[in-house]
């Protein structure tokens, strides 16, 4: 089967993006297919450092077609800031190579403030802490069906008196979901037409049909990578609900968000950070708020790429990291930024979870119950050698090689390619 799928097992910023600019020139399509501008891929490209958004990694590559499918929620203005920046920087061929789904649904600017006022509401301890980035407001839209806007829409005769329909309908619930003191200023429905025309006109070349397009492609042998955003802990369905991200950033979401049948993917890569970071709210057993925590922040950059939001950091989790492995279907693990843990002393993994006494291996469904969770620790042994030179597996000292031989016992899969630093060449590919 011609297509690769990379996700996130954790809860994102596993550096997928390396993965994905690995894989991209034995590809002839880079596909995203859930999320939005809330992802951070990071690509370094020689001393060239590429932070995306929205735009698929595989932009970076000439002769790659890079596709935003329709299962992702698109704010024109960022795609357009992203194109220009490519452009500015000598990225070649884009108008040619990035196809933007017609079925995509367009962020308004609605959807911002409701996601500031949103994140309020959630009840509970913490907040989600989302990106703020319209994500949530979005998809939420696009699910009622009755307030959304699809990119194909932005070309019709009929988007000016469609936006006043929204305007009209939104502006009594924003102003009810906002305390006084933050109300938002009031929305131009005109301003708004004018703005999203101008956009919809300069993205024009990009935009079709790019579910014919992946499927005529799929049928006829073409390879495709199709490129996950944040992480499986984070899906909407099955991740650590409710704080989790609106979309299905799991494997599942594959299908669903490109239109493409998972019989097409034919190998299942499952990115794995060697330890844990999440940013946002929500439950995190293995969480370190401590000085191995700070460690793991300062030694591994641990900062959002969005919003440059400390990262929270701890031990891995192969409770949590086998499950999503399973629920993706995974064939293979990457190990990422393995590197990060040299000089880290009392190393450990988290092998099973006690819960009310209990001992489990299973991911809990229900949030209370993770935020009950015991993490049960193994000790391994570390290792003070710095990493980032190591090109084979025999450049690494022995206790490395036991963390990796560790890691794909617990999740019960191989471990196909292992990271050491974020350049192409600091990667070393096993099997
Ligand atoms: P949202 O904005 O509705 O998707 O937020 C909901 C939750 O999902 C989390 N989330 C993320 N977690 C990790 N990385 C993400 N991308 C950026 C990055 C995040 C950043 O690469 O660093 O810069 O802060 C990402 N996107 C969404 C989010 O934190 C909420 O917990
Ligand atoms: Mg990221």
């Amino acid at each position: 089967m011609p297509g690769t799928c990379v996700i996130g097992l954790q809860w994102g910023d596993e550096a997928k993006g390396k993965i994905v600019d690995i894989l991209t020139p034995q590809h002839d399509f880079v596909v995203r297919y859930q999320g939005g501008a809330n992802a951070g891929h990071t690509v370094v490209v020689g001393k060239e450092v590429y932070k995306l958004s929205l735009l698929p990694s595989g932009v970076l590559t000439e002769g790659v077609t890079s596709v935003i499918a329709g299962g992702v929620v698109v704010n024109p203005a960022k795609a357009i800031e992203e194109l220009d920046e490519l452009a500015s920087r000598g990225v070649q061929g884009l108008e040619q190579n990035l196809k933007i789904s017609d079925r995509a649904h367009v962020i308004l600017p609605w959807h911002f403030a409701e996601d500031r006022a949103l994140d309020g509401a959630v009840k509970g301890d913490e907040s989600i802490g989302t990106t703020q980035r319209g994500i949530g407001p979005c998809y939420r839209d696009k699910v009622a069906r009755s307030h959304a806007v699809r990119f194909g829409d932005l070309y019709r005769d009929d988007l000016r008196s469609r936006i006043e329909h929204i305007v009209a309908a939104k502006t009594p619930v924003l102003r009810a979901m906002s305390p006084a003191e933050s109300e938002p200023p009031p929305l131009d429905a005109a301003a708004i037409y004018e703005q999203y025309r101008a956009f919809a006109e300069r993205l024009r070349p990009h935009v079709c049909d790019t579910t014919e397009l992946l499927l005529t492609a799929a049928e006829a042998g073409k390879r495709i990578l199709f490129e996950g955003a944040q992480g499986a802990l984070l899906d909407v369905d099955h991740g650590t609900y409710p704080y989790v991200t609106s979309s299905n950033s799991s494997g599942v979401g594959v299908a669903s968000g490109s239109g493409v049948p998972s019989k097409y993917v034919g190998h299942m890569i499952g990115v794995v950070k060697a330890y844990s970071t999440r940013v946002g709210g929500g439950p995190f057993p293995t969480e370190q708020d401590n000085a191995y925590g700070q460690q793991l922040r300062d030694q591994g950059n641990e900062y959002g790429t969005v919003t440059r939001r400390p990262r929270r950091c701890g031990w891995l989790d192969a409770v949590a990291v086998r499950y999503t492995a399973r629920l993706g279907g995974v064939d293979s693990i990457a190990v990422m930024l393995l590197d990060v843990l040299s000089g880290v002393k009392d190393l450990q993994i988290c092998t099973a979870y006690e819960i009310d006494g209990h001992r489990t291996n299973a991911f809990p469904s229900h949030v209370d119950e993770l935020r009950r969770v015991k993490p049960i620790y193994e000790t391994v042994e570390g290792w003070s050698e710095d990493l980032t030179a190591c090109r084979s597996m025999e450049d690494f000292p022995p206790a490395a090689l036991a963390y990796l031989k560790r890691v794909s016992e617990l999740v019960e899969r191989p471990v196909s390619l292992v990271s050491v630093g974020p350049g192409r060449d600091q990667t070393i590919l096993l099997g």
